[in-house]
């Protein structure tokens, strides 16, 4: 099957940051194709917006037909459109071509420069935002829009529905210029208020979030998601595009915008303490996927969980969904860092927490008679059991081996190892308070392989 086409109407931007360049590798990383109108160049690098210069209306109308003449578009979004002119040609095309429209409101950048001219605002309102299925503004944006003044959730949501008024589907506001410790995003479909939250990522700031959010929502509606699902996805998705932003210049970050990302977005953060468990892993787990050494990987895979403090079901503990397995080229993460992902670590964890409440992190690696050697030339202390002893009324096996073998000892091991059962590989399993911990006791036994 071939890939969706959607395509973007905004301008230039030379730095890759943001505008036409973000949204292209957006649609690509979602695995859709994307088309691109070039409604300007702007003269900019990752400090600033030095010129605009908008491209005639009538060369912007000639490109959307002639693609529209060839290539069936039903999905639209809409960026720096700069001048009334160049709105009205897009609204034209919209009702012509009948779009779904998602249309990013730009006035200023993230760098404060002005992306618009005087009356532009007012043609927006008139023409563009009438026929939209989402508007994305953020704050200040809003604030030009509505002329209201917005400190709160709740004067989101007032301006959502001012925005609303103008004919407006749906309006997503997006709240990160506000100054809290969590962005609060505000969806409004003219009945009811969605209001998601994820804490903001400290030290980032990232240009182009605007348009790759959008772009984010355009290509999920294409995918065939609804409006509240894309909305959801595409916040999580950029979070994680911004948590693993990086610096190209000497001025503001710019998003990692890639398949990677998508994959890897995390769902259900639902407090700090989730996200700093979240991110400790994430981290940790993507250092084991570059560097594990294969001999070290069981036949079943390699996971790692780490709990929430004070963990009491598999849903407080995040590990690899699906886990890290053998290739060819090396190791290989198979899935994204989430809560409830593993039941098998998740029970050790909670057998472990039930004794050792700090002891919140467990990774499970191939035995061998030789790694079990590493593992007592270390001077950890080691704690076993045997499978074969296991009651037949057990109801899990991992709960039941992982007490049965920590109460051998009067500590808590760094080591709780088995050699199997049939048809059970043998494991060795490395506790720790945290991924870092494991890791380095990890790395003490793998240097001395
Ligand atoms: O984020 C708004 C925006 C849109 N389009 C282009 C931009 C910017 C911000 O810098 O450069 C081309």
């Amino acid at each position: 099957m071939s890939p969706i086409p959607v395509m973007t109407i905004g301008g230039s931007d030379p730095s890759g940051g943001a505008g036409i360049q973000t949204d292209i590798k957006t649609f690509q990383s979602l695995g859709l194709h994307p088309i691109s109108i070039i409604t300007s160049i702007t003269v900019q690098n990752t400090k600033t917006v030095k010129t605009i210069a908008p491209m005639e209306p009538d060369l912007i109308a000639n490109q959307i037909d002639t693609i529209m003449e060839d290539i069936p578009v039903k999905f639209v979004k809409t960026g720096l459109l700069y001048q009334p002119a160049i709105a009205k040609q897009v609204a034209r095309a919209s009702k012509k071509y009948r779009w779904r429209l998602v249309v990013d409101p730009v006035l200023t950048a993230t760098s404060g420069d002005n992306l618009s001219v005087l009356d532009f605002k007012q043609e927006i309102k008139k023409t563009l935002l009438p026929i939209s299925e989402i508007v994305t503004p953020n704050i200040p944006e809003v604030e030009a829009l509505t002329n209201n003044h917005i400190e709160t959730v709740e004067d989101m949501k007032q301006s959502a529905k001012n925005i609303h008024n103008l004919g407006a589907k749906n309006i997503i506001l997006k709240g990160g210029h506000l100054p809290n410790e969590t962005a609060y995003d505000v969806l409004y479909d003219g009945q009811i208020f969605t209001v998601l939250s994820l804490p903001r990522i400290p030290n980032k700031k990232a240009h182009g979030s605007g348009c790759t959010f959008s772009a984010l929502l355009t290509g999920f509606l294409a995918k065939n998601l609804s409006v509240e699902d894309a909305f959801s996805q595409a916040k999580s998705t950029l979070w994680q595009m911004i948590n693993t932003g990086y610096i190209i210049g000497k001025g503001s970050d710019v998003l990692q915008v890639s398949s990677f990302a998508i994959q890897d977005a995390p769902t259900h953060l639902k407090t700090q303490a989730h996200v700093e468990t979240w991110m400790m892993l994430y981290s940790t787990a993507s250092t084991l996927s570059k560097n594990l050494p294969l001999a070290f990987i069981p036949e079943v895979g390699c996971n790692m969980g780490y709990a929430l403090p004070q963990a009491k079901t598999r849903e407080d503990i995040c590990a690899i969904d699906g886990r890290i397995v053998r290739t060819s080229a090396g190791p290989h993460r198979s899935g994204p860092m989430r809560f409830g992902a593993s039941k098998h670590i998740a029970s050790i964890i909670l057998a472990v927490m039930k004794k050792y409440p700090s002891t919140r992190c467990v990774m499970n690696i191939k035995y061998t008679p030789q790694t079990l050697l590493l593992c007592k030339k270390t001077g950890y202390i080691l704690a076993s059991f045997n499978r074969s002893k296991e009651p037949h009324d057990s109801s899990s096996t991992m709960d039941w081996g992982t007490t049965t073998a920590l109460n051998t000892i009067d500590t808590c091991p760094d080591i709780i190892y088995d050699t199997g059962g049939m048809g059970k590989e043998p494991m060795i399993r490395i506790l720790g308070t945290n991924p870092k911990s494991v890791m380095t006791k990890l790395k003490r036994i793998i240097d001395l392989a």
